[in-house]
């Protein structure tokens, strides 16, 4: 192992741990920033690491970082880990071009100070950054255009903050419309005619798909750190609402889905289901709409509560608070519709929770460190039946779940496979199938080795293992000189997205923001590159949303 994967692994242990005694001797006097530092440092630690570690430092799917324990670790230990990321999916924000020197060792000094206070938002607030661009009686009562809209892709330009509308079928790019700054996830209304954006800003806007140019219709700030969106699907309420979840103000803020008019806030802080503790920092993660009931299915991230919200009267909500498991991140539907598979990072465990007896019917140790499915996958195999799968950011496995207590109740609930990925370390964080094709897709953007975090790999649906990788194409290695003469890399494929019928799958380069990148669209079936969708326009693409599958929660 090389010497600073070493340290910057065992530093890691050390943050996770509490085994700080040997990092005490680098440990500094007290730490202070001037004003300009701290307002500078507070702006780098919203937009890279609060995600991850919590506006309060409290830690979630990173460990904490209250002063009390970076304060031990010192200045030269915290920002070696800063600079160089860690195998346990700590990004190497100062090796990748992200952050300068000076900003990790700004951020460095920064987390052994106290945080400020964060700021509260109310529904007065929200309103004055409300607005309705296209009022719904001037919208399409049909699409305007002669594309076939329900195989487009919307893809986050993160880094831009934009959103292109990419037209599947002629793989073009259709508009490019502004969203919130990072943005981070897309959804649809049921009938797939509005997409719903999300920034990392909490600004949720809804781009309309039967404009001739799809644009945005309306968009609202409703708090200031947001990672989730969904919608009102259950017959009767279909695009009737939105609703959002926020990071800080952490709440559920219900809107009108054409308008975006806020409707009700609800807090989520409150108790952890397990030792009862008061958390303020309760954010919410992944939102899902149940198929079966009006409700949503809320996960809150830290007291490892998933909350069913039903939404019939918004204003006076009945809300079943269910103990589930911490810290609730994100997941996916089985292949009926029925149950929801949610991570709990960490404790290394799938929550299943049923939404037709709307109850936690099983809580599954994964076996490995830190699940992430994004939405996870569903395969029906010749033997197990249909099985939901994730991946997970710390390590190389990829495990699959019985989801079929009727006809397979000997393998429902229970881990009936574990597909390792080549090589060292996790670093994967989505994995995408679809019912017409061999294959389940698995990227891993977050492994600190280059090759590994370069190439997707193929995992065969009825052998349950990998039976090929692919490398990102050429063109995309090596460095690239950005502004003021700044060498870069681009960062490798992430995400994965079917098209509408499942003969393709779509991988961004993620890139960097100062370079024009790419879509890479592969034959499902062939696994053959199809096709490179490269546009100036198209920066740090990373999250794809398929119109049909995205309507459809297929994946
Ligand atoms: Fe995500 C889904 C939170 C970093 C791309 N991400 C989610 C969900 C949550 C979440 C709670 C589930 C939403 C839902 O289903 O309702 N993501 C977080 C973080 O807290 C974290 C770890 C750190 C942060 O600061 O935000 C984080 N996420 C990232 C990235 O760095 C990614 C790779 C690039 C980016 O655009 O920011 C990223 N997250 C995504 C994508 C999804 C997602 C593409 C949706 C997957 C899907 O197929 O539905």
């Amino acid at each position: 192992m090389k010497t600073g994967v070493k340290l910057a692994l065992a530093m890691s242990v050390a943050l996770g741990a509490s085994s700080l005694a040997a990092q005490q001797a680098r440990a500094g006097d007290e730490v202070k920033l001037s004003p300009e530092e701290m307002k500078q440092a507070t702006q780098i630690y919203f937009d890279r690491c609060a995600g991850c570690h919590g506006m309060l430092r409290k830690g979630a799917l990173g460990p904490s970082l209250e002063p009390k324990k970076t304060r031990a670790m010192g200045t030269q230990a915290l920002e070696y880990i800063i600079f160089n990321g860690t195998p346990g999916g700590m990004p190497d924000w100062g090796a990748s071009g992200e952050m300068t020197r000076e900003e990790t060792k700004l951020m460095a000094r920064y987390i052994q100070v106290e945080p400020p206070p964060p700021p509260e938002k109310s529904i007065a607030d929200m309103k004055k950054s409300w607005k309705v661009l296209v009022p719904v009686d001037k919208r399409p009562t049909k699409p305007e255009t002669d594309r076939n809209w329900k195989n487009y892709f919307g893809v986050v330009l993160r880094d831009v903050g934009k959103v292109a509308i990419v037209d599947g079928d002629k793989k073009d790019i259709v508009n490019v419309v502004k969203s919130g700054f990072a943005t981070h996830i897309l959804r649809t209304s049921k009938s797939g005619r509005y997409m719903y954006a999300i920034g990392r800003d909490g600004k949720a806007s809804v781009i309309d798909l039967w404009m001739k140019a799809p644009q945005n219709v309306a968009e609202i700030r409703v708090c200031n750190d947001a990672r989730s969106i969904d919608t009102s699907k259950y017959e009767g309420y279909e695009d009737k609402l939105a609703v959002v979840g926020c990071y800080w103000p952490p709440s559920i803020v219900v809107l009108d889905g054409a308008t975006l008019e806020p409707k009700k806030i609800v807090s989520t802080a409150s108790y952890t289901y397990d030792t009862e503790e008061f958390t303020r920092e309760a954010r919410v993660a992944s939102i899902v709409a149940s198929h079966r009931a009006p409700e949503w299915v809320i996960n809150v991230k830290e007291t490892g509560q998933v909350w069913l919200y039903d939404y019939r009267d918004v204003n006076n909500p009945t809300i079943t608070m269910l103990e589930a498991e911490r810290y609730l991140h994100d997941g996916g539907w089985d292949s009926s519709k029925r149950y929801f598979l949610v991570a709990a990072n960490a404790r290394n465990k799938v929550v299943v929770v049923d939404t037709e007896e709307r109850k936690v019917v099983a809580i599954i140790p994964t076996g490995a460190n830190k699940p992430h499915p994004g939405r996870g996958v569903n395969i029906n195999h010749p033997k197990y039946g249909p099985l939901w799968g994730t991946g997970h950011i710390g390590s190389n496995s990829i495990v699959f779940i019985g989801t079929d207590p009727e006809k397979h109740p000997q393998y429902a609930w229970k881990i009936v496979k574990t597909v390792k990925l080549p090589g060292k370390g996790g670093g994967n964080l989505f994995i995408k199938s679809h019912p017409n094709s061999k294959y389940i897709f698995a990227d891993r953007p977050v492994n600190p080795d280059r090759k590994l975090q370069t190439q997707l790999y193929v995992i065969d649906k009825a052998k349950l293992e990998v039976v090929k990788t692919l490398p990102m194409p050429k063109k995309f290695h090596g460095e690239f000189e950005i502004k003021g003469g700044k060498k870069v890399k681009m960062r490798g494929p992430v995400h994965l997205e079917f098209n509408a019928d499942g003969s393709e799958v779509w991988t961004s380069v993620w890139g960097n923001k100062e370079l024009p990148s790419a879509i890479l669209v592969y034959d499902s079936n062939t696994l053959e590159l199809k096709k490179m969708i490269e546009d100036d326009r198209l920066r740090t693409p990373t999250g794809k949303f398929n119109v049909t599958n995205t309507m459809g929660d297929i994946y």
